[in-house]
């Protein structure tokens, strides 16, 4: 499965939604447990307030299931003989531990799927079984998402929270991708048996919508720019039309029972550096992403990068604000911390001499800068990792210190995610976490237990 980490990092550590709405009526200001103020307009109660101060110095446990088809539970995923990986299936908030594939046990992938729960204080010991549809053309639902003679992946289309299994294409069925995709919706216990039709677009410069995206004669991707929460189809690209990527793009709003037949103009704004808004904009003269910069939910176009403008990524990055009808026709200045050991901040992320990400630790949807290392400082990494606040026009001009645990078997937290060497360690919401993701070590070259019997959570305060 191609998961960029930082794509990873980003769905996994979102902070959650999910709310106790335990108010106490005689309180001015009612406070949760940890003290963070509880709204008393009905509104979902953030689950943390400012970026905190660290992560806790010593791990509490977090149990695992006893190793299956002698594999251990020491990774976020894997995809050998036992297939597994982190995802919240039944839309609790809490991450499950998914096993989709068993080569002890042929039901899994054929009949069902084997889900424990994550609870408080770890996965539950034993799995409940989440039923699958009969297999398609040939092909079983032993992964998350397969691109071959059957294409489908994991993705909420019925708005509820669960993930759906989307069948976007099947070699023995030529409708499926042409004028509707599949959909089994995720329920209780399992995902529904029999298909609904989720109806596409027709097909546009001879080209089909049988992917959840594509790059070529027709660009297209899945996004909410509506920000209703449903994910809407943009065409980004179509050579076809040569106004698509220069003036608009085709907006196809995702309902219920389907995309738009007939697109929306979604305005675009002027080419810049002799560059158009005709892909998703990860290289070239102008670097540009879709990312929620200012937490409404829409995806806003961030240029990073433009090398006809040295402000951009220096002093700072230019944001087209996602609007109901299209771009902001004009950037909004998004003010940057000053370039640290000689590296600027432009991009999302990076991890050479200065190491950052985007990361959301204060519970807004707005993403903070997070520095994690800085061969300048060699603190940075060891004893803390900077973090740069989002606010309303840019990232704070100065930094907070936000506390990281000792080293451990000689590995430091100088990342915001490790999968090499000595030390597994992610950044994940598990279980009732307050919202601030926890840094959770999976594996550990020092300590076998971590890994097979449990893994370490660091909890953010
Ligand atoms: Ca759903
Ligand atoms: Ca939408
Ligand atoms: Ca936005
Ligand atoms: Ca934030």
């Amino acid at each position: 499965m191609r998961t960029p980490t930082l794509l990873l990092l980003l769905t996994l550590t979102a902070c959650s939604s999910a709310a106790s709405n335990e108010s106490n009526p005689g309180d001015a200001t009612p406070v949760d447990d940890d003290g963070n103020p509880i709204p008393t307009d009905g509104s979902p109660a953030p689950l943390c307030t400012g970026v905190g101060t660290g992560f806790a110095a010593a791990p509490r446990r977090y149990a695992l299931p006893a190793p299956r088809c002698s594999t251990s539970f020491d990774a976020l995923g894997k995809s050998g003989s036992l297939a597994y990986s982190l995802l919240d299936l039944d839309g609790d908030h809490s991450t499950d531990l998914v096993v989709y594939r068993d080569s002890c046990s042929t039901e899994i992938g054929r009949a069902r799927w084997d889900v424990y729960a994550g609870g408080a204080d770890g996965f539950a010991a034993a799995p409940s079984s989440y039923s699958l549809p009969a297999p398609r053309c040939s092909t079983s639902f032993d992964a998350l998402a397969k691109s071959g003679s059957v294409g489908y992946a994991l993705l909420d289309l019925t708005n509820d929270g669960r993930s759906d299994l989307v069948v976007v294409r099947d070699s023995c069925d030529e409708s499926v991708g042409k004028d509707h995709w599949d959909v089994y919706p995720g329920g209780d216990g399992g995902f529904a048996a029999a298909p609904t039709r989720y109806a596409l677009p027709a097909p546009r410069c001879n080209t089909k919508l049988d992917a959840l995206g594509k790059t070529g004669a027709v660009g297209y991707t899945l996004s909410d720019l509506t920000g209703d929460g449903r994910v809407d189809l943009v065409v980004h690209r179509d050579d076809c039309e040569a106004a698509i990527g220069r003036e608009r793009w085709d907006l196809y709003p995702g309902g219920e029972g389907g995309f738009a037949a007939a697109p929306a103009a979604y305005a675009l704004p002027a080419a810049r550096c002799k560059t158009k808004f005709d892909a998703l904009g990860g290289f070239g003269a102008v670097r540009f992403s879709l990312l929620d910069l200012n937490a409404d939910r829409r995806a806003d176009l961030v240029v990073y990068d433009d090398s006809c403008d040295e402000e951009i990524g220096s002093k700072r990055w230019d944001l087209y604000a996602a609007g109901a009808t299209g771009f902001a026709a004009a950037p909004a200045p998004f003010a940057l911390p000053a370039a640290r050991c000689g590296s600027k901040f432009d991009a999302l992320a990076k991890n050479d001499a200065l190491g950052f990400g985007l990361l959301d630790l204060s519970c807004d949807r707005r993403p903070e800068l997070v520095v994690h290392e800085d061969t300048c400082d060699d603190s940075v990494g060891g004893k803390r990792w900077d973090v740069y606040p989002g606010e309303v026009s840019g990232f704070a001009a100065a930094p907070q210190s936000f506390a990281l645990p000792a080293a451990r078997c000689r590995a430091r937290f100088d990342k915001l995610a490790s999968g090499y060497g000595e030390l597994g360690f992610a950044l994940l919401t598990l279980g009732e976490s307050r919202g601030r993701p926890s840094l959770v070590v999976y594996e550990d070259a020092c300590d076998a237990a971590v890994g097979k019997t449990h893994w370490d959570i660091y909890e953010a305060k």
